[in-house]
């Protein structure tokens, strides 16, 4: 019987040294679970500190969901709700900036503001969520709305997407998370999410944000039904914008969990698996500044890992986080800031907080203040 060669990372390990870029047959064979996991992590470990040097970085963050109805019904989606259904809420205007007080009062530097799209809400009022918030507690940055949303508020308003970026910019959004983009490859995500914002028009909204001066974000939720074949995909299909606009700044791999979801009968994803997600993310994502291992969603221990597998970030503190804690996540909801500091020097790395956009945010005891851009060092 002829079995195949065990692939050999002589060949990767030679370009990653020399700085030089993977194709995409010598990015899908770095999935192969025969490919050494830690020899792996090892390179992705070399990039990793090239780019961000000992820094594990996190920020203050909370989270805010104005609605969980939602008119999609994504398989992989434990937190979505129908528009009569029980479980399904609506958040005032007064619980909006509740929210935003506790998130101020705790030191937060940003809220991360995502939701369903509710069937008898208009445009204005997700414009409204952001208006609100930033005219009353301008010091947080919004990162808010997936291009989910605003694919949503073009099928809304039939207006232009520059346009509603640019009136979403003037009242007060700071950048855009990374969520929405589950697998790029039709093949998986006409399964998994076949009605909402398609591949082509996730990077629109990207593009054109980057156009408008806004940084983004980018995930990829793995461990369902994709392959190495799509992820690799889905990787290549980042760089390449990336390589066009430079505007991601961070790329955050997220581990399907599949509690109370249409895909429950699923297995979730290894701690092995997410962190040869991590390494090989890091890898091909030679243009990216920052890989994210969030905590939430990998459990504390892989995320503490994950930063010697490539990752060079925490995520945050994080508050009254649903979408995973609805699908089963048993991590906390919250860390503390000495919490989280502690893990990351339990880690090896030395704790840095940064805010949205990467810079240093300086405390003391009457407050903080965005310090200097954090330096990454590039590749080559
Ligand atoms: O797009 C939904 C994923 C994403 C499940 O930009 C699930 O800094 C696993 O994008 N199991 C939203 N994943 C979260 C997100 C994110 C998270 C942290 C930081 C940032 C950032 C962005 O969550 C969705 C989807 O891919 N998701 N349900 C689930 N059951």
């Amino acid at each position: 019987m002829i079995r195949a060669a065990v692939p050999s990372l002589d060949r990767v390990r030679e370009k990653v040294e020399a700085g030089q870029r993977l194709d995409a047959a010598e990015a899908e064979m770095l999935w192969d679970e025969r490919v050494d996991l830690h020899e792996l992590g090892e390179l992705a470990n070399l990039v990793r500190e090239r780019k961000n040097g000992n820094a594990g970085y996190y920020n203050i963050n909370t989270h805010l969901n104005p609605t969980n109805v939602c008119v999609y019904r994504c398989t992989f989606c434990a937190f979505r709700a129908d528009l009569r259904d029980a479980r399904g809420y609506v958040m005032e205007a007064e619980q909006i900036l509740a929210r935003g007080q506790e998130a101020v009062d705790a030191g937060s530097t940003e809220m991360h503001i995502v939701g369903g799209l509710h069937h008898q809400k208009d445009y204005d009022w997700y414009l409204n969520i952001v208006r609100l918030l930033h005219d009353h507690y301008p010091s947080l940055h919004l990162k808010a709305w997936t291009p989910v949303e605003i694919n949503w508020f073009q099928h809304l308003t039939k207006r232009s997407l520059r346009d509603i970026l640019v009136e979403l910019k003037d009242a007060g959004l700071g950048s855009l998370p990374g969520g929405g983009a589950e697998i790029f490859h039709p093949e998986v995500r006409d399964k998994i999410c076949e009605h909402k914002a398609d591949t082509r028009e996730w990077f629109a909204v990207h593009r054109m944000a980057h156009e408008l001066g806004l940084r983004s974000n980018a995930t990829m939720l793995y461990g369902h039904i994709e392959n190495a074949f799509h992820r690799t995909d889905h990787l290549l299909r980042l760089r390449q914008l990336q390589d066009e606009t430079g505007g991601f700044q961070t790329f955050i791999p997220l581990a399907f969990h599949p509690e109370n979801t249409r895909l429950s009968h699923l297995t979730k994803p290894s701690a092995t698996m997410s962190l040869r997600t991590m390494a090989v993310s890091r890898l091909v994502l030679d243009n990216f500044d920052h890989i994210k291992a969030y905590w939430i969603m990998l459990g504390i221990g892989t995320a503490q890992a994950s930063l010697a597998y490539g990752a060079d970030d925490l995520d945050g503190t994080v508050r009254h986080e649903l979408i995973y804690h609805d699908a089963g996540a048993t991590t906390p909801e919250i860390l503390s800031v000495e919490q989280i500091q502690r893990l990351i020097r339990e880690a090896g790395r030395e704790p840095v907080e940064r805010d949205t956009l990467y810079h240093a945010v300086e405390r003391d005891a009457s407050g903080w203040k965005t310090g200097a851009k954090l330096a990454t060092g590039s590749q080559a």
